[in-house]
């Protein structure tokens, strides 16, 4: 948004003194952020998220050529919203899947032949799958694809291995990085709210442990990604909690790359009754994220979660990349329900969705690097 336009809108003095803050770059408070989720309409914060992303980023809208592999989702832990992992007692379920080694290594020689530049490695918390177990596969992922950004962990993962392995987290951090792992993701920061976080997922790695390993693999060098789960028993205040957590330790280390509200999925878990939040709820959402995370350089939305048309409509509240995959082999949200039962997409149909509003398609790389400019992709030359 311009200064100008500040006047087309009909605001209250409390709106229009944030607006002429947000249009100025300054930070907004806490107390502001909840009051633009309380009062914001959402044509008003799509367009003050819209102006913060032009200016960052212009038209540029960035995708990655990754894959997923999830070595198994047998889990320690019981987060309530979790439709996808199996308790360790109920190992024999049908459902419940252990990838061997070798599994993981066929599945990275299958992409031996195909430009993706990233594999993303998340799972269960499995009690057999230790640090040195992980540290080796990567290793031994590295020797395969060398050049492949090895994005995996999430903190919960992280703070579960450190503890059987008794080492600092830094300690366990170096050792992976020793191993070849580039970055961490941004999964299990759900809401750091403690009483929120108490009733959802009481029994895996608090809110500052996921703060404290973050702060860590900054430190040694290896950026991150930070998630926010929203839309469940969560509120305004709790979201800008999250939010303000994640922005005072960027303030420290500037180490996260990016930042992904995930919408909660209501389908086969245990809080399946809490209903989900609407389109409007979700743009919303990203518009704040845009305007309150000043010094979060990326906002992406994930589009198997949110499916393909609201991906499209993100990329006017502030979001400025949708991660893209050309074969998206998670489990976790389309067992919850997610609009992209089988995420897939082609180089030429993200290309295509980001053209089709208006937008520049970008090739990242895992830290925003750009490596193609897709404006000009001719669909017939390459998929
Ligand atoms: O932490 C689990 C979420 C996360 C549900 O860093 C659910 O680039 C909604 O963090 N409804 C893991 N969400 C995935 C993740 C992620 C995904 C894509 C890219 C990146 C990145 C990170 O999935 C969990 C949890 O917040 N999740 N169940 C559900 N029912
Ligand atoms: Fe386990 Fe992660 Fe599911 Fe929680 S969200 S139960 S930690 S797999």
């Amino acid at each position: 948004m311009q200064k100008e336009n500040i006047d087309k809108f009909n605001l209250s003095p409390e709106l229009k003194a944030i607006a002429k803050k947000v249009v100025n770059g300054e930070r907004i408070s806490f107390d502001e952020g909840v009051l633009l989720f309380e009062q914001g309409e959402l044509n008003f914060l799509g367009s003050l998220a819209n102006g913060i992303r032009e200016r960052l980023h212009g038209n540029d809208t960035y995708f990655n050529k990754n894959f997923h592999i999830e070595p198994t989702n047998i889990c320690v832990f019981d987060c309530k919203f979790c439709a996808y992992s199996k308790l360790l007692r109920q190992k024999t379920d049908y459902d419940a899947w252990e990838l061997s080694e070798e599994e993981i290594y066929d599945i990275i020689r299958g992409y031996n032949d195909q430009e993706v530049t990233e594999v993303h490695i998340v799972g269960g918390v499995h009690p057999k799958m230790g640090l040195h177990y992980f540290a080796n596969l990567i290793k031994n992922i590295k020797e395969i694809r060398p050049e492949l950004h090895v994005k995996a962990f999430t903190a919960v993962e992280l703070e579960y291995m450190c503890r059987k392995a008794k080492v600092s987290y830094k300690e366990g951090l170096q050792i992976l990085k020793d191993h070849g792992q580039d970055s961490l993701p941004g999964g299990g920061a759900e809401i750091f709210a403690e009483d929120i976080r108490a009733e959802i997922c009481n029994d895996k790695c608090s809110s500052d442990q996921w703060l404290e390993i973050h702060q860590a693999a900054h430190e040694i060098g290896m950026p991150s990604n930070a998630t926010m789960l929203y839309g469940h028993i969560e509120s305004y205040a709790d979201r800008i909690d999250h939010m303000n957590r994640l922005r005072e330790l960027q303030d420290k280390t500037g180490g996260f790359n990016t930042f992904i509200p995930l919408k909660y999925r209501k389908g086969n878990n245990q809080m399946s009754h809490v209903g989900e939040v609407s389109v409007i709820e979700d743009l919303k959402t990203y518009a704040v994220a845009r305007i309150f995370m000043d010094n979060f350089k990326h906002l992406k939305a994930y589009w198997p979660m949110i499916g393909r048309e609201t991906a499209q409509l993100t990329l006017a509240y502030g979001v400025n990349d949708i991660d893209g995959t050309i074969d998206d082999s998670t489990k976790i949200y389309s067992m919850a329900g997610a609009e992209e039962q089988n995420p897939n997409m082609t180089t030429a149909e993200i290309v295509e969705l980001i053209k089709q509003v208006g937008r520049k398609p970008m090739e990242r790389d895992s830290v925003y690097n750009v490596l193609k400019d897709y404006s000009d992709f001719e669909p017939a030359a390459a998929s």
